[in-house]
């Protein structure tokens, strides 16, 4: 080789060297991303609950009698692996009609802070105007670009009562129906798609993974690993995590076009050396999903 092709050589070779450093920079930031959840919702609808059961962990104490919840309060849930999760859970949504203007002030200084918004409604609950002015002056689409999820909680308790399906830990025929109507409801008063309306009973463990299922779907792509990252495992269906592991990749994609497809060889060793830390069940995922979004995205 002359000097000159030594030289090239040695040029091109490093600069693949630095692209290659600044994209395992990018995977260590969203891998180790610290996503912070708004949980919205009137007190005693069960976001505690909720958050317990979605995340496994002890996250606020439960309270039946009185309405636990007044300040925001922030609680870092971590495993302690990289990132962990800050929920924020909120003061009931509409609850005092005197302090209806200080909540919205409250609501509106914390949305564009957060990555997320699950608003809580309880099955039986009947009367959501004043939460509906509320999302509609801190979170519809028109205001805010934060995405929401709805979920109907306690939905063990939907009509008839009885009709609960104790067995399976499910709703039974009549119980099922009413969940749609209640859906439709939902839908048509928010103005949101049902596909961002979950039922769920977080004491039975009933529908947490859909939960997580919808989350990823709504989360933006570099975002998504990092929730199902806190979730409790058995929450996290595998279509989920498959989603939320091409979410990294469609987030590299996105932001290094143009040079990725010149480091396209190295990028599997890269995930070798990038997700080591984040232990063996998360390379071996990692591998497989990126050898099928390189077949399918380039
Ligand atoms: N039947 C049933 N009860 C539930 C469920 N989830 C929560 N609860 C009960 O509802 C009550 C309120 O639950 P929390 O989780 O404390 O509600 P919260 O929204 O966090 O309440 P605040 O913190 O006061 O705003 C508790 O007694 C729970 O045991 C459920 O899925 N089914
Ligand atoms: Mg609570």
């Amino acid at each position: 080789m002359s000097e000159l092709q030594i030289a090239v050589v040695t040029e091109e070779s490093q600069r693949k060297q630095k692209i290659l450093k600044e994209i395992r920079e990018e995977l260590h930031r969203i891998r180790s991303y610290t996503p912070k959840v708004g949980v919205f919702g009137d007190s005693g609808v069960g976001k505690s609950s909720l958050c317990n059961a979605l995340f496994g962990r002890d996250v606020a104490a439960i309270s039946d009698v009185e309405a636990c919840t007044r300040q925001p309060q922030e609680i870092l849930i971590s495993n302690g692996d990289a990132g962990g999760l800050v929920l924020v859970d909120v003061p009931g949504v509409g609850e005092d009609p005197a302090r209806h203007k200080e909540y919205v002030e409250l609501y509106k200084s914390l949305v564009p802070n957060l990555d997320l918004v699950i608003w809580a409604i309880k099955a039986d609950d009947r009367k959501y105007l004043s939460a509906l002015e509320v999302y509609e002056e801190v979170l519809s689409p028109a205001v805010s670009s934060c995405p929401v999820l709805f979920v109907i909680t306690q939905v063990d308790k939907t009509n008839p009562v009885r009709g609960w399906d104790v067995e399976n830990h499910r709703p039974g025929v009549e119980q099922e129906q009413n969940i749609i109507k209640k859906i439709n409801d939902i839908s048509s008063r928010f103005n949101v798609s049902t596909n961002k309306i979950v039922p769920v009973a977080a004491e039975e463990s009933y529908n947490l993974k859909e939960v997580v299922d919808k989350v990823v779907d709504v989360l933006p792509a570099e975002k998504r690993f990092s929730f199902t990252r806190e979730a409790k495992e058995e929450n996290v269906s595998e279509a989920a995590q498959q989603k939320a592991e091409e979410g990294v990749w469609d987030h590299i994609k996105e932001k290094f076009s143009g040079v990725i497809e010149y480091v396209k060889e190295d990028l599997l060793d890269t995930v070798a050396d990038t997700v080591r830390e984040y232990g063996p069940k998360v390379i071996a995922y990692a591998k497989v999903a990126l050898v099928g979004w390189l077949a399918k995205r380039f």
